[in-house]
């Protein structure tokens, strides 16, 4: 999948970019990401990207120009020869958006192209909002200065469902054992470490055993931790 953009502040996708699982993704083709810097599109000499509101109020809005021409520069600059535009859905990220779950990342995870628009100052434009943008998503209740972590929170949290991208690693293991439930307690060498002792269960060698500790701890500590999550 392609995933564009929009941003003023490009460089912040820097802590991503080199990093682990998305440098891989990038380098096998499963995943490329464009970023696109929303001050090229503005004429003025002071390459302004908000205005103030109609009717009065605090704070800026971020006009409608710049936005509605970047997306359509990314539209036709990112077009596949004759097969034409690719099938994308452009997303706003917004604190009024949808809130990010897994199933809304599988969903967005299996389209050709995500444009993404980072949202600044009091919001976007609602003519933006209603004409350019297709969803909004927000990844939860607490106020950010921007989209742009949420943005990149969103790429690494549906990159795991982009066909191809895990090899089966972590899918199979997620499908499989505590669907909806929190981890059981991991544990790796020294057996005793300054007095603390790992669990006898887990060096006794009995799978079955094994298998029914991990399931009860899983859910004792959900029970404990998420109890949401049980019902
Ligand atoms: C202080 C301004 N707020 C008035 C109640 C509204 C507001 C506008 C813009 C609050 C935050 C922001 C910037 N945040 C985002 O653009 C954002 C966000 C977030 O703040 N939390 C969770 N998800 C997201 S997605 C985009």
């Amino acid at each position: 999948m392609r995933v564009d953009v929009v941003t003023i502040f490009p460089g912040m996708f820097d802590a991503i970019l080199g990093e682990s699982m998305m440098k891989r993704a990038q380098e096998n083709g499963h995943l490329s990401l464009g970023l696109w810097d929303l001050r090229d599109y503005t004429h003025d000499s002071h390459r302004s990207v908000d205005d103030r509101p109609y009717g009065g109020g605090p704070g800026m809005v971020m006009k409608p120009q710049p936005l509605f021409d970047a997306v359509e520069d990314i539209k036709q600059k990112t077009s596949e020869g004759p097969s034409g535009q690719l099938k994308s859905q452009t997303i706003l990220l917004s604190p009024q958006g949808e809130k990010l779950t897994t199933s809304l990342a599988q969903e967005l995870a299996v389209q050709e192209q995500l444009i993404m628009v980072c949202g600044h100052y009091e919001g976007v434009d609602e003519r933006v909002r209603t004409e350019l943008i297709d969803r909004s998503v927000s990844i939860g209740d607490y106020v950010l200065t921007g989209g742009e972590l949420p943005a990149m929170v969103l790429i690494d949290a549906l990159m795991r469902y982009v066909p191809g991208v895990l090899g089966h690693e972590k899918a199979t293991e997620e499908e499989s054992f505590a669907q909806g439930m929190l981890e059981y307690p991991h544990y790796t060498r020294p057996q005793d470490f300054k007095g603390m002792q790992v669990p006898q269960v887990l060096l006794s060698g009995d799978h079955e055993e094994i298998a029914r500790w991990r399931k009860e701890q899983a859910y004792l500590r959900t029970k404990k931790l998420r109890p949401d999550l049980l019902s």
